[in-house]
């Protein structure tokens, strides 16, 4: 093989040291391999995964299983091919063994008694003892026949087993015979088992070890789950076949270079398409050649054809450079709109099957999304061709995190430890040559958070003579001396902007890992954020602000939202809610900071993916006083696929006109105007929706939209004179207990949110919920000062505050009658100090349960903040109680709508309910639970509906931000404490 001349690690001969555990049989086991520093033996080198001729068996499915929790409770003999193992229960594969029957698994109640899923972030959970692990290491032994089928494997022939991906040190057997024993969970790994393998029934055993000496290299921010959680086969490798294929195809200008290597027999290489015939190892330019890019995923199909095999190879012609310090895809700047993926189902795990991995790619298609960082390991290979086929950019990542050594000074970690080196550099070694024929992957990275040294330059130098074509990534080379790119995580603004600059020194926002250092070299680099806006629970938010740097400076090659899906488990049988760090008994966890995706861990999209899609926009409608203009950011072509189409509608929400708007052609990095399609007043909506079926998205799927208020603005409702009692009656605080003859209760001042994880974690918590809750903005006490009927209406004064402090707010409420309905006018002057930031200023009204139906002008359908509401459009909308919350898996502040000038709230039906007018737009929410209540929860099954709806009529709430990871949101964003006023209007249904 050709790759075997650049073969520096892995395979050895079988000689596993010694590390003999006394299992009380008559024998002692050789466990050696699972402290191993090195631990794969008789792997065979790494090479492409290829689509071949060839034969192979699938050997998924049932195998017997049997759990121990140690090694020393394994199982003598388990490997013998007359082993009775009737007795053992089946285990699929692929699957994570703690995943199993997991909806009826708790840590009281666990029929199985295996080991649960844990969670850390960055801590091991087990000592730090390299290269040693726990004597109590749940152990999975697994066993299943086959029988090769007629013809598979002639005379000369070789026979593979592969494994996709065990987790996290496994040692096979067939027919009684060691094949050998690997790490590298997400790796994938060959055996040659040709001697072994007899006519009829074969019998493969496998042993998988949760811990190893590998668990130091793969401690990630996720579950620490383990099995034989991707696919085993077996593969057919004809005598003279095409054991490995590197495809190297370039672009520039319009001609594409085709070189292909072939290692094995002798072959042909074919591009049909092109009616094209070449040898391997010859190069030939090829004129005509349409680039590979995520927008535009042009393939092209070659064969490599040999004597005994054919391998069919997509391919796309694309070209990465990187000159003066930017980042170019086919010799245009390259700016990744980008998301870190980890593989995630809610009941498999970490084993996906096909139609999961297609609908987080269709999702992310449609959601504007580019590109996609294999967070932090190589991704399931069919999620590559996904991403060739469908377009999008990935970095793809090696299996490699030691965040656990910074805990201790990162004394000791792998990066530094010269044993661990051949592993690290396996590692590599691994992911290249797996996916390096993928027209996708723009650059690989080494890996996350595993510090710096000699083993990680090591992989680096390897991968950039193996693979010159990409260029090497990896954010924790912070002086950038074997990296190609600077990458970063969590930058502030302020630091991003100076970085855009290439400025040499700056203040900026410091993570607490990552001390900016801005060398002559790291200044001279495309700069890249690995990591940024930190989507846990309700956010980010200012992704536009983000957005606005990356636009803003060249250097910058965009960036990867962290993360793409909440981890969370799925519940115990028929709940709703889902499980996350802690709900399994765990001696160390992290808590809910697993749940920190774009979208839940069902897929469905979060607000913060919404808003996303709205800020990645490829194209930007810009509507002005005279003239509508369109902007193609980063559009391939000119937008001649995309159709236009405006509407006005009126205050009431009722559409006045509607059209087409004939925008010109606009090429990428142009913009076009063209004057306004109508001068009437209203809001105008501009939407840009594909003309024709994508093979992501169906015609008519909206792209992005732009929008103007043009709104002539009202006349409020001036009130006078005291409203008639049977309109609204109040008791002896001042607050309502009837309005329209329907029992209802305040309003009354709230100051109060469920703090967002945003709020409660991080860098900004001392600021936010720490000290509103220590403040007391949740408990706030409410007396009467003053009630007054005067000849303008009813006059109420109230002196609200928390107790123990002298400070809250002196507010006073005038109620007035209008025509039809009753006014009020609120404003709030503050009292003392309420410390730096506010959750919320507003009204809490509580009203009959059965109004559960809320019809708003203002910004929807969904849930809007002040730094994350672009992607929700002026306009009436209407919703249920139901869809006006969003189940955030750790339960948080949710569901505001904002920016809304009137609102109908009720049973639906007519005559029941309330129409209310704001002077100025308002926040609104409805729940049906107190924002205490919401704070009080863990899960989102603890919310019970009480026997009141809440409404929340509000000025403003404090940001989002996403502070849980990264610096405090943007003080323009901070709701601080503030004198307020409100003028509404309320009318009966
Ligand atoms: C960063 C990690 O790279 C990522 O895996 C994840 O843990 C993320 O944070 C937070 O969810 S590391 C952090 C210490 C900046």
């Amino acid at each position: 093989m050709a790759t075997a001349g650049v073969w520096q690690g892995g395979w050895r001969p079988a000689t596993i040291p010694q590390r003999c555990v006394d299992t009380g049989r008559e024998s002692m086991t050789d466990f050696g391999y699972v402290e191993d520093f090195t631990a794969s033996q008789g792997v065979l080198p790494p090479r492409a995964r290829l689509d071949t001729s060839a034969p192979s068996l699938d050997l998924d499915g049932d195998w017997r299983f049997r759990w121990s929790p140690s090694l020393a409770a394994t199982t003598e003999g388990f490997e013998s091919v007359d082993f009775d193992d009737s007795d053992w229960r089946t285990l699929p594969v692929p699957s994570c063994w703690q995943l199993t029957d997991i909806a009826e698994r708790t840590p009281d109640q666990d029929p199985l008694g295996w080991d649960l899923p844990a969670y850390t972030n960055v801590l091991y959970p087990f000592p730090i003892d390299v290269p040693h692990v726990p004597d109590a290491n749940p152990t999975g032994e697994y066993r299943r026949d086959f029988t090769p089928p007629q013809g598979f494997g002639d005379d000369q022939d070789r026979v593979l087993l592969r494994f996709d991906g065990v987790d996290s040190s496994f040692a096979c057997y067939l027919n009684g015979q060691l094949v050998g024993t690997a790490t590298g969970s997400r790796l994938v790994h060959e055996f040659d088992v040709t001697d072994l393998l007899v006519p009829g029934r074969n019998v493969l055993a496998v042993r998988v070890h949760k811990w190893s000496a590998a668990s130091y290299l793969e401690d990630q921010d996720m579950w620490w789950l383990s099995g034989i959680f991707r696919s085993v086969s077996l593969l057919a490798r004809p005598a003279g076949g095409i054991d490995d294929v590197f495809v190297h195809a370039d672009w520039a200008d319009g001609v594409g270079t085709l070189r292909v290597e072939v290692s094995g027999g002798s072959a042909t290489v074919r591009l049909p398409e092109l009616d094209l015939e070449m040898a391997p190892g010859e190069t030939r330019e090829l004129p005509g050649i349409e680039p590979w890019s995520a927008e535009s995923p042009r393939r092209y199909l070659l064969e490599v054809v040999g004597e005994r095999e054919t391998v069919r190879q997509w391919i796309g012609f694309r070209s990465i450079a990187i000159r003066d310090g930017v980042l170019y895809a086919n010799d245009r700047p390259l700016i990744f709109r980008g998301v870190n993926r980890h593989e995630w189902h809610p009941e498999t795990g970490r084993t996906l099957d096909r139609a999961t991995m297609l609908a987080d790619v269709l999702l992310m298609k449609r959601h504007n999304i580019n590109a996609v960082r294999t967070s932090h390991y190589p991704p399931h290979p069919d999620f590559l061709d996904l991403c060739d086929e469908y377009g999008l950019w990935v970095i793809d990542e090696c299996d490699l995190e030691t965040h656990g050594f910074e805990v201790i000074g990162w004394q000791g970690t792998p990066a530094t430890d010269e044993r661990f080196f051949p592993a690290l550099l396996e590692r590599m070694q691994r992911t290249v040559e797996r996916d390096k024929n993928h027209p996708c992957i723009a650059l690989w990275s080494l890996g996350n958070e595993s510090h710096t040294g000699p083993g990680i330059a090591a992989m680096a130098a390897w991968t950039k003579e193996r693979d010159p074509s990409r260029p090497v990534h990896y954010e924790g080379d912070y002086e950038c001396e074997y990296v190609d790119i600077y990458s970063r995580m969590y930058s502030s603004l302020s630091e991003i902007d100076a970085i855009g600059q290439r400025l040499a020194e700056h203040d900026g926002y410091q993570t607490g890992v990552v001390p900016p250092r801005y060398t002559e070299r790291s200044r001279s680099l495309p700069f890249m954020l690995c990591e940024y806006v930190h989507a846990m629970g309700n956010g980010p938010g200012e992704l536009r602000e983000h957005q606005e740097l990356i636009e803003r400076h060249d250097r910058i090659a965009g960036g990867f939202v962290w993360e793409w899906i909440d981890h969370g488990i799925t519940p115990v049988q028929g709940r709703r809610s889902f499980r996350y760090g802690g709900d399994f008994g765990e001696e160390l966890h992290d808590d809910n900071f697993v749940i920190d995706g774009l979208v839940l861990p069902d897929r469905t999209p979060s607000p913060g993916l919404i808003e996303l899609k709205k800020v990645f926009e490829p194209i930007r409608i810009t509507i002005g006083a005279d003239v509508v203009e369109v902007e193609n950011l980063h559009r391939d072509g000119d937008c001649g696929d995309l159709r236009f189409a405006w509407t006005l509608v009126d205050g009431a929400g009722d559409e006045l006109e509607a059209g087409e708007l004939d925008v010109p052609p606009v090429a990428t990095g142009e913009r076009v105007t063209v004057p306004l399609p109508t001068t009437g007043a209203g809001v105008l909506t501009v939407s840009a929706t594909l003309a024709e079926a994508r093979n992501w998205a169906e015609t008519g799927h909206e792209i992005t939209f732009g929008q103007a208020d043009r709104r002539e603005p009202g006349t409020p409702d001036a009130g006078a004179g005291r409203p008639a009692p049977e309109v609204a009656s109040f008791d002896g605080r001042g607050r309502l207990t009837e309005l329209f003859g329907v029992a209802v209760e305040g309003p009354v001042l709230d100051l109060y949110r469920a703090p967002i994880d945003n709020d409660r974690r991080g860098s900004h918590a001392a600021d936010a919920a720490t000290a509103w809750h220590r403040i007391g903005l949740h408990r706030l006490h409410h007396r009467l000062v003053s009630a007054a009927d005067t000849a303008t209406g009813l006059e109420f004064v109230t002196q609200d505050g928390p107790a123990a402090t002298n400070a809250g707010y002196r507010t006073s409420w005038r109620w007035t009658a209008v025509p039809g309905g009753v006014r009020l006018d609120v404003t709030g002057e503050v009292v003392g100090d309420l410390g730096a930031t506010l959750p919320r200023i507003g009204l809490r009204f509580g009203v009959p349960d059965e109004w559960d139906r809320l019809t708003w002008f203002g910004r929807g359908p969904g849930e809007a903040y002040v730094d994350s509401h672009e992607s929700q459009r002026l306009g009436r909308w209407t919703a249920g109680i139901d869809e006006l919350q969003t189940p955030y898996v750790f339960p948080q502040e949710n569901g505001n709508r904002a920016e809304v000038s009137w609102c109908l709230v009720g049973g639906g039906e007519a005559g029941h309910g309330l129409r209310i007018e704001s002077d100025t737009p308002i926040n609104v929410s409805l729940r049906p639970w107190t924002a205490e209540q919401l704070a009080a929860a863990t899960h989102v099954d603890d919310l019970v509906a009480g026997d009141r709806h809440w409404l929340n009529l509000d000025l403003a709430q404090h940001a989002l931000g996403s502070a849980a990871c990264g610096a405090p949101p943007s003080r323009e964003h901070w709701l601080t404490p503030r004198d307020f006023s409100l003028g509404l209007t309320f009318r009966p249904l």
